[in-house]
């Protein structure tokens, strides 16, 4: 169970913690004969507490970086701000994970929808060998930054197998490798599971099934049906993570098993995955063309 906790008129960051418990609840009833039943019901518990705004710390954020993906439609993302992953990964195995798309750069995969949006965009059809294509963009070499808040208002796409993402890696991933560079993952999402995202982790000793990870979800809401912003505040000493105004998610230090590998700069990736093992495969309820729309992505540092 996920518990979405608005905020008020104002600006009210409030920190959920949760925890799942189970309890057996044994049921008894009688007939006229009077023959017991036990019924055992497993229910999960949530439990949370809000911290005030006192808690979360007030920064002075002034935005540095931005993409507002205004233009005309079938328009490429801007060359001056977005390059691309190509193909099928470095080691010919979905990028590491399985994934099934095959990512290109071209206008079907990835564009401006005209309407204010980027559209990344995974299509079912044969393209040097795979069955699927889509797009994996990222800011390597032309944007990184250490340190600050980095947001996008994101839509997501729907239908099993289907796996976009809002992340970062460490600008110095051709130096040490991952994932000695660090990964934040500012949000990924399944498409068979549209009220829940997760956020991230991966460093040394602490990554893939090993990462520092917490879902948050909606009861009432889902991430298919409307634009959400998720972003991180990162500084040197914590990671918060945040669905609209909701932090959902702090890692510190102290939460990693391993060395701490994120006080250098990071650059943005954005991309629509096909399959692979984070989030099983498409199956016949799949409709393709899906695609992942991005209203903006927008960085600001911190000024004092
Ligand atoms: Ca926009």
């Amino acid at each position: 169970m996920y518990i979405h906790t608005a905020a008020g008129g104002r600006s009210v960051y409030k920190l959920i913690f949760k925890e799942t418990e189970s309890i057996i609840l044994t049921m008894k009833w009688n007939n006229s004969i009077l023959t017991i039943s036990l019924l055992l019901l497993i229910l999960p518990f949530t439990f949370w507490s809000c911290l005030d705004n006192n808690a979360i710390e007030e920064h002075n954020w002034q935005l540095v970086w931005s993409d507002e993906f205004e233009g005309t439609a079938g328009q490429l993302p801007n060359p001056a701000n977005w390059t691309y992953d190509l193909g099928i990964g470095p080691g010919n195995d979905g990028w590491g994970n399985a994934e099934l798309q095959f990512y290109t750069d071209r206008r079907e995969n990835a564009s401006l929808d005209g309407q204010g949006n980027l559209a990344i965009t995974a299509r079912s059809e044969s393209y040097s060998g795979r069955s699927f294509t889509s797009a994996r963009i990222k800011t390597q070499g032309l944007f990184d930054q250490a340190y600050g808040r980095f947001e996008a208002r994101i839509k997501m796409p729907t239908g099993p197998g289907l796996w976009p993402a809002f992340w970062m890696l460490g600008s110095n991933i051709d130096v040490v490798d991952w994932p000695q560079c660090g990964e934040i993952d500012i949000v990924e999402y399944r498409g068979n599971k549209p009220t829940v995202v997760d956020g991230s982790l991966h460093g040394p000793g602490y990554s893939k099934e090993k990462s520092i990870t917490k879902n948050y979800g909606f009861e009432n809401a889902r991430f298919d049906t409307d634009f959400h912003v998720f972003a991180v505040e990162w500084t040197e000493g914590y990671i918060n993570y945040f669905v609209d105004d909701v932090v959902y998610q702090r890692i510190t230090p102290d939460d990693v098993s391993g060395e701490w590998v994120f006080d250098h700069p990071f650059h943005l990736l954005m991309n629509l995955a096909v399959g692979g093992n984070f989030v099983g495969f498409p199956t016949s309820q799949t409709l393709f063309p899906q695609a992942m729309l991005v209203d903006y992505v927008r960085v600001y540092k911190e000024v004092n």
